[in-house]
């Protein structure tokens, strides 16, 4: 009984120290409305488009209003958005924070105006705890590491590998170069010879590639590591026109896990992508309306689930049923 007496007690600790202290929540019934503002980060790559359908879709399913606002990879339109949904009085404030710093005005405005802010997708950096309520998404420093980890046990020991990185003081930019280079620095033969930002996009990664391939480390790029699947796709590109072999003279991995990546995989032109998962919705409106509806408290951190994707298991199938 005593055995029994303490488990119950660790447990509720745990659970005390995993949920951050917030509001009680104002318990609204089934069929009564949650008000909800978005403010998503803009339209930059496939996977983005694809977690902007995924928590509208979601939305519109659950009879939750949505109000939705894209920034244009503009933090400035973001700051604006958060401030207009605080003064229409929300329920709940969802934000894809497109970098990482610059959020603790605005994060204090919510709190004094008592509506939870929920991050999905990418991670702030803050000095005081207790100014958001939860973080939805990937451990993208994870997805760096098992990029490494695809290249050491694909490629080998010794490669020159230029890398394309994300939006310049995103929350994913800055850890899947963490979480890449901390494996890659016990395999000294691993060296990164070129880093440059493609700011996400598809039209940037290409452009990028095409000033790697003209510069004088040129050929001995042999493996690229692009932060997401859209930058590695104008990547392809570059490297066609410039006359090698995309997959073969170069080998690329990258992050998302997009249809069309897959497609370049099963093609030959593309090797690897560590899945990032958009969809992301269906978790968001859990956490909410268990929060609004039922008082649960908003958990401190909602895991998102991913695999890593290249020739052995992407199949035509798999191709056919990739949604984004
Ligand atoms: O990898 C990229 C997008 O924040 C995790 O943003 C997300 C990243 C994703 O534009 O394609």
């Amino acid at each position: 009984m005593k055995k029994l007496l303490t488990l119950f007690v660790a447990m509720m600790m745990v659970l005390a120290v995993s949920c951050k202290k917030q509001e009680a929540a104002p318990e609204v019934g089934p069929g009564a409305k949650i008000r909800v503002g978005f403010s998503q980060i803009g339209a930059e790559s496939d996977w983005r488009k694809a977690s902007t359908v995924s928590i509208q879709e979601e939305a519109a399913k659950r009879g939750i209003e949505l109000l939705f606002s894209d920034a244009q990879q503009k933090q400035e339109n973001q700051l604006k958005a958060v401030r207009s949904f605080i003064a229409q009085g929300v329920d709940v404030i969802c934000l894809a924070p497109v970098v990482a710093t610059g959020w603790e005005d605005v994060l204090k405005e919510a709190k004094a105006a008592k509506i939870p802010v929920i991050l999905i997708d990418r991670k702030v950096t803050v000095s005081e705890d207790g100014l958001y309520s939860c973080y939805i998404g990937s451990d993208c420093t994870e997805e760096g590491r098992k990029a490494a980890r695809w290249v050491i046990e694909n490629v080998g020991e010794n490669a020159g590998i230029a890398e394309l990185v994300g939006t310049v003081g995103s929350g994913p930019a800055i850890e899947r170069k963490k979480g890449f280079e901390e494996i890659i620095k016990d395999h000294p033969g691993l060296k990164i010879i070129k880093s440059q930002s493609g700011d996400f996009t598809r039209s940037q990664g290409k452009e990028v590639m095409e000033q790697f391939l003209k510069s004088p480390e040129k050929d001995q790029i042999k493996v690229l590591y692009a932060h997401n699947d859209d930058m590695a796709l104008g990547a392809i590109q570059a490297i066609e026109e410039a006359g090698k072999v995309p997959g073969k003279d170069i080998v690329i991995i990258s992050c998302d896990g997009v249809k069309e990546m897959f497609k370049m995989i099963l093609a030959g032109k593309a090797n690897c992508t560590v899945e990032c998962n958009p969809m992301i919705g269906p978790q968001l409106y859990d956490v909410i309306e268990g929060y609004m509806r039922e008082g649960k408290p908003i958990p401190e951190r909602v895991e998102s689930i991913e695999g890593v994707f290249d020739s052995k298991n992407i199949t035509q199938e798999v191709v056919d049923g990739r949604r984004y």
